[in-house]
């Protein structure tokens, strides 16, 4: 049977088709794009393609634990329920928390909500989308008086000028990226601007990229308010009719940095480059800023939303095709969340505690007993009301806080000093699991089913097609077993998911007359048999737009009371941050192509670790050269709050003195490598959004490392190493290590034999270079190979993880031949580019240099690129630049 249903990682929000087995608990037999889905039309990238990878029962949660030990749901509940009435009795209902996720459905979220917000009487309901898109909330709120995406992603292909900043969509929205790379192939006259202080895979389709100096995004768009009215293209009629607050804006635009002069020293960018942009800005109506972490995650960030806001309603850029500033999300349903009031500092359904009536409005609705009357702790502050005891008891659903939170050794200490820490989660082992007093199993995608909303509005199904696993159940049915077990039953009795989807959609519609944008109010009688066939629709929904809306503010009103958009002056900040004589570096974060966040689902598919598998820190060639720092080796980093082991990548992608770190590797695949303890907890004050994006390190080189690695079918136990990294393969893990010992080698080996009966090893010395390598056969089978060397760069094991498990018997004589990398007719393929087709760096290597020279040719000789499209950046630096074509 084949079905449909929305991709679980990013905020694209695609369409997949599956095909289930006939006996359901055998999976999917095949997967692939839906081409009937608005936001991907049939492709997908290459998490998207191997999401059947990553439905591993392996570390399945699958029974409710206390304390470790399994035991039955209702015991679970009824402890959690005895413990929250306990606490809320003794300290009142803020002492309680939920810290929610933007990857839980709407209808989880809509009953977590409502559950704390009208029943326990608290409005701590925080998310980790207040890392993710706090500050682009507040800067729509405070411009159009509503939490407002204006544009779809048609806009992206309709424009003529695309400014992405902040946004390595290549690789965090590959699907948008190549809709956008599509639209430019057809119309090269449309320009990209890639404003970001790294060079990214992005740039690949830049006709200018701004690397500016990390978080001085503001200056740039204030300096596009004073062009556009210095050129004359200010839509003078659309700021008198639909906007308030512009001479504001303009002055403070002008106080600052009143000339391009003075934006290029803010920025470190050539005055060439800040007059190109002008140039086009002024030229081009049809604009789309396309924003994301680069600009949220900063301690100024809900102005840099508003700086670019600002340049848009000052040309009336807005509201029309192919125009309009375009907050992209980044979760599958940060959305979603944001629709029910998934944050502390929001009520329910687009509602806030300030709106004058809201909070009876929504008591009515929810006929609720002890509503909470003002905003609850923002994440940080949650953690830290955590910590000093004011918060007892915490429910985490969702989300993994001890990798993605800044300062996680205080989150650590937060969760170590809570009274009760209730842990909704797919995995028994993450980094967060390991503080849980009480685990509850939670559906993973495939198994759970709702709603959840993408980067557009745009409302898709995700299903419920296998069966779920052991007692896992979805967590809007944890909540009502507490809620019920705590005595509300009538608020809480659902027996559907599509039951709390029409009180969602009835809510949204409830007492409304237009005062709010989110309404679904059309979808308030919707059938169980409609729901289950819903297609994919953008909000406002209602009965006088039943198919949706494309577009917001096209009359040019906005939610504001006198229906006027706000301009917001803007004085640009810097970082809170600054470099000082100990800690000379500006640490930057983010994401890799083929991982997702805490690795918990991508972490484990030997296919998604083969582009990047371990976790690094970018630096640039001269300051890599100053501290004595090769590529690959081991360096120590070091804020204030941590120090962490990384491998350097010696690249001038980054700026000098910055350096850049992916996100994703926790400790449960990694020695050190949580980025996130780096970074400290300054905030945006309106938007309580962590700078996630600017830390000040130092850097040091390593000495007397030796370097590694344990190719085995299952590693062993493992001495005290200054580096390690697990990586799975195909058949087998592989361990990447660095350490001081000089018997290191030997301590290995004795491990792997406690680990395997009587076995022998093979030992092959390398007369060059000092470098050893041993295999350790067992019955005619290779059950390890070891090599340790003095040099950081490790030979690439891309030929030897095939050779070395699927052998089935092996004399000594190609034991030896094999340790000397002579064994077997093998070809290396280097570093994988193209995951979906496997192809390595060196087969790219060698066709380009036997003449072919275009991504098109490479295509069709090696398959590369040729399937999601996401490695076609990387491709590309294969290619002589002259002969790239596009
Ligand atoms: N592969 C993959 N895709 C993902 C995710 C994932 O984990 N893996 N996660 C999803 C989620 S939840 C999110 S929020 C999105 C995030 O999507 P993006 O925001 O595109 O991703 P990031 O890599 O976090 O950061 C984007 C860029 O911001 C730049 N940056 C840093 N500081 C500044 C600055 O001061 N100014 C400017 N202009 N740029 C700066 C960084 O160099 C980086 O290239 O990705 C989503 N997609
Ligand atoms: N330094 C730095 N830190 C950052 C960022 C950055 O750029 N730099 N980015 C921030 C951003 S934008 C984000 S979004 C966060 C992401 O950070 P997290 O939210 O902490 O990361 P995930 O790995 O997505 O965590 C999701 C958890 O929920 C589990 N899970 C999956 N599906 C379900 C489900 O349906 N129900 C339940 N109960 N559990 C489920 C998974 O197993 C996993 O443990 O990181 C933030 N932290
Ligand atoms: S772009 Fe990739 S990760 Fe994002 S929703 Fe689409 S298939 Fe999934
Ligand atoms: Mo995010």
């Amino acid at each position: 049977m084949t079905a449909k249903t929305t991709c679980p990682y990013c905020g694209v929000g695609c369409g997949v088709k599956v095909t289930i087995a006939d006996d359901p608990s055998k999976g999917f037999t095949s997967l692939e794009g839906d081409d009937s889905h608005p936001a991907n039309l049939g492709k997908l990238c290459v998490k998207g393609s191997n999401l059947v990878a990553t439905l591993v029962q392996e570390d399945r949660l699958l029974q409710p634990k206390i304390h470790g030990k399994d035991v039955l749901w209702q015991d679970a509940a009824d402890h959690i329920a005895e413990k929250i009435t306990q606490t809320i009795a003794q300290y009142g209902p803020d002492s309680f928390a939920f810290y929610l996720s933007g990857q839980i459905l709407t209808e989880d979220y809509y009953v977590a909500n409502k559950f704390a917000k009208g029943f326990l009487g608290t409005a701590n309901v925080d998310t980790n989308s207040r890392l993710c898109m706090a500050s682009a909330v507040v800067g729509y709120k405070r411009a159009f008086g509503s939490d407002t995406v204006p544009c779809s992603y048609e806009d992206l292909e309709l424009c003529d000028l695309l400014i992405m900043i902040g946004s390595n969509a290549a690789w965090t929205h590959p699907i948008l990226f190549q809709r956008i790379a599509a639209a430019k192939a057809k119309r090269p006259n449309m320009k990209v601007v890639v404003i970001d202080p790294r060079k990214t895979a992005t740039c690949d389709i830049a006709d200018l990229h701004l690397a500016i100096a990390p978080g001085s995004d503001a200056a740039i768009f204030n300096f596009l308010l004073l062009e556009s009215q210095r050129h004359q293209i200010l839509d003078t009629h659309y700021i008198k009719q639909h906007t308030k607050g512009f001479a504001n804006a303009l002055w403070a635009a002008q106080k600052h940095q009143p000339n391009r002069a003075e934006v290029a020293k803010f920025c470190d960018v050539a005055e060439t480059d800040l007059a190109q942009l002008s140039q086009w800005w002024c030229d081009t109506p049809k604009t789309v800023s396309f924003y994301s972490q680069g600009i949220n995650q900063s301690s100024s960030g809900v102005d840099k939303c508003n700086a670019i806001i600002n340049c848009h309603l000052a040309t009336g850029r807005i509201g029309k095709e192919g125009a309009g500033p375009f907050s992209i999300t980044g979760q599958p349903n940060a959305m979603g969340g944001r629709e029910v009031g998934g944050l502390a500092n929001q009520l329910a359904a687009h509602m806030d505690f300030a709106t004058p009536g809201a909070i009876e409005t929504v008591q009515r609705f929810w006929q609720a007993p002890n509503m909470a009357t003002e905003n609850g702790l923002k994440a940080i502050d949650m953690f830290q009301a955590i910590e000093s005891g004011k918060i007892k008891v915490v429910w985490i659903m969702s989300t993994n806080p001890l990798v993605s939170l800044p300062d996680t050794e205080q989150v650590r200490r937060a969760l170590e000093k809570c009274e009760l820490v209730i842990v909704s989660d797919c995995k028994v082992h993450t980094d967060t699991t390991a503080y849980a007093d009480v685990l509850l199993p939670a559906l993973p995608w495939s198994e759970k089913d709702g709603t959840v909303t993408n980067s557009e509005r745009r409302i898709s199904r995700q299903r419920g097609l296998l069966p779920p696993l052991g007692q896992a159940m979805p967590d809007w049915w944890a909540i009502c077993q507490v809620a019920q077990k705590m005595g509300y039953r009538a608020g809480f009795s659902y027996r559907s998911v599509d039951q709390i989807f029409r009180e969602h959609a009835a809510l949204s519609g409830f007492e409304n007359n237009g005062k709010r944008d989110f309404d679904i109010s059309y979808f308030n009688q919707i059938s169980a048999d409609e729901y289950e066939t819903l297609a994919p629709i953008q909000w406002p929904v209602t009965p006088t737009r039943p198919k949706g809306t494309a577009r917001m503010f096209e009359d040019g009103k906005f939610f504001t009371k006198d229906g006027k958009a706000s301009f917001i002056p803007i004085y640009p900040e810097k970082p809170v941050a600054q470099t000082t004589h100990e800690f000379p570096f500006i640490l930057n974060t983010g994401r890799v192509r083929d991982q997702w966040h805490t690795m918990t689902r991508t972490g484990d598919a030997a296919i998604l670790v083969k582009h990047i598998s371990e976790p690094y820190l970018e630096i640039h060639p001269e300051d890599a050269a100053k501290l004595n720092v090769q590529d690959n080796s081991v360096v120590e980093v070091s804020s204030a709050l941590q120090s962490l082991k990384l491998r350097a990548k010696v690249s001038d992608q980054v700026r000098p003195q910055n350096l850049f770190a992916p996100i994703h590797w926790t400790r449960q695949f990694a020695s050190q490598s949580i980025v996130s303890s780096l970074i400290p907890q300054a905030c945006d004050v309106l938007s309580g959004q962590p700078e996630s994006k600017h830390a000040i390190v130092n850097v040091k080189a390593v000495q007397g490392l030796r370097y590694g690695y344990v190719l085995s079918k299952k590693l062993p136990n493992l001495p005290e190493l200054d580096y390690w990294c697990r990586v799975p393969l195909e058949k087998g893990e592989r361990l990447d290590l660095a350490s001081n010992r000089p018997d290191i080698i030997e301590v290995l080996c004795a491990q792997i034999e406690q680990q395997w009966s009587k076995g022998n090893w093979l030992e092959y010395r390398n007369p060059i270079r000092p470098q050893q390598r041993r295999v350790y056969i067992v019955d005619e089978q290779v059950v390890a190979f070891v090599l340790l060397q003095a040099s950081p760069t490790l030979p690439s094991t891309s030929w030897l993880e095939d050779q070395l498990f699927s052998v089935d018997a092996m004399t000594e004589m190609q034991g030896i031949a094999l340790l000397a990398g002579r064994a077997v007719n093998v070809e290396d393929k280097g570093a994988v580019v193209c995951s979906c087709f496997q192809i390595g760096s060196k087969q790219i290597e060698q066709a380009v240099r036997s003449g072919i020279s275009s991504i098109e040719a490479l295509g069709k000789s090696l398959k590369c690129g040729t399937n999601c499209g996401s490695c076609i950046p990387e491709i590309k630096q294969f290619i002589p630049v002259m002969e790239v074509t596009l």
